[in-house]
């Protein structure tokens, strides 16, 4: 049996490399263009396919590519397909990867400061996030990470303001998250949050939250409408409460030998497609959270719209505030309330 497998693939092979040969005239150009990359650098992200910032990524490594004059070869790895957010985080450090996007509470392991546009109902809405993340909060942000010896882009790019799903109840207030079985991303700001609710949170990767929903190991998750529909969360969870408790992005790094190789001109052409594409990413994601909440009901999703201001109050008697206040220290805290507000 399994020899004879073998021989099929293996006529099936001499067949493909005899029409290889036949084509190679008409071929050969282009094949010869792609090797000649120079270089050759790996994206990975954990985001489906058909996200935005996959889509809006796909044309920006065609335009490096044409304006680098085929120098540059950006190959897109979707899906958390070389691995998880934690193993692609060493990746990133090592080399492995050459360019990575992480939530800023994620890449809060490495560089505590970056959680802290994840603190609990810090922003009302889209405009007060993007004064803060390309002004001052985001600037701030960003030394801390270049000091860990990453690169980081300029522009920060969208993954939107939370919502919570669940496959048993949906959340009405602050007690209906007690002893609620939420999957959280590895990051400790996550986990602070959910205990300060009494919730029971769970820290897992990305790449293993479908199977951990279907398998009924957490009940809920939470994350932006944008993603529940492309990773199509919604066929495993049957409630989704408008919680809007935090909102999150992706920071989008580089491996600092990697990008120090790029000849300054081609840093300038690299640079400059991945903060427009990010530019870009952001207005289909904030169109696509706005609008998803018609579609995914219409899939059987159920939706509520809990008043926010007990579960503000809910962190703040929880020490919560105080708490990730002393962790970031007086000077980044008056940069987030300069933006956000009055929180403690
Ligand atoms: O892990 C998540 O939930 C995700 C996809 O939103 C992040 O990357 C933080």
């Amino acid at each position: 049996m399994t020899i004879s497998t073998r021989t099929i693939s293996r006529r099936t092979l001499l067949k493909s490399s005899a029409a290889a040969t036949m084509m190679a005239g008409i071929g050969a150009p282009l094949v010869a263009r792609a090797q000649q990359a120079e270089f050759v650098y790996k994206f990975a992200n954990n985001l489906p396919d058909t996200h935005p910032i996959n889509v809006r990524s796909r044309e920006m490594s065609a335009a490096i590519k044409q304006e680098t004059n085929g120098r540059v070869d950006i190959q897109i790895f979707p899906s958390s397909q070389l691995g998880s957010d934690t193993d692609m985080l060493s990746q990133i450090r090592s080399g492995g990867v050459e360019f990575f996007t992480l939530s800023g509470l994620i890449l809060a392991t490495l560089v505590p400061a970056a959680s802290i546009n994840g603190i609990g109902f810090a922003f009302p809405d889209y405009p007060a996030v993007w004064k803060a993340m390309d002004g001052d909060l985001g600037a701030y942000i960003r030394a801390q990470i270049t000091k860990a010896n990453l690169v980081v882009m300029e522009k920060i790019w969208d993954n939107g303001f939370r919502q919570t799903t669940s496959s048993t109840k949906p959340i009405n207030t602050p007690e209906d998250y007690k002893g609620f079985k939420i999957r959280v991303p590895v990051s400790p700001l996550w986990t602070s949050m959910f205990k300060a609710f009494d919730a029971a949170p769970a820290s897992i990767n990305f790449n293993e939250v479908y199977s951990a929903l279907q398998t009924k190991i957490v009940e809920g998750q939470e994350n932006p409408l944008a993603l529940i529909s492309t990773a199509k969360l919604y066929e495993v969870q049957k409630y989704c409460s408008l919680t809007n408790h935090m909102w999150d992005g992706y920071w989008f790094l580089a491996n600092r030998r990697a990008w120090e190789r790029l000849p300054e001109d081609v840093r300038t052409i690299v640079a400059k497609n991945i903060n427009g594409a990010g530019m870009k990413a952001r207005e289909d994601t904030e169109k696509l959270n706005a609008n998803l909440q018609t579609e995914l009901a219409a899939k059987g999703f159920t939706f509520n719209q809990p008043d926010l201001k007990p579960f503000r109050e809910k962190l703040r008697q929880a020490g919560f505030y105080a708490e990730w206040k002393a962790k970031y220290g007086d000077e980044a805290w008056a940069i987030l309330e300069k933006n956000a507000g009055k929180l403690t």
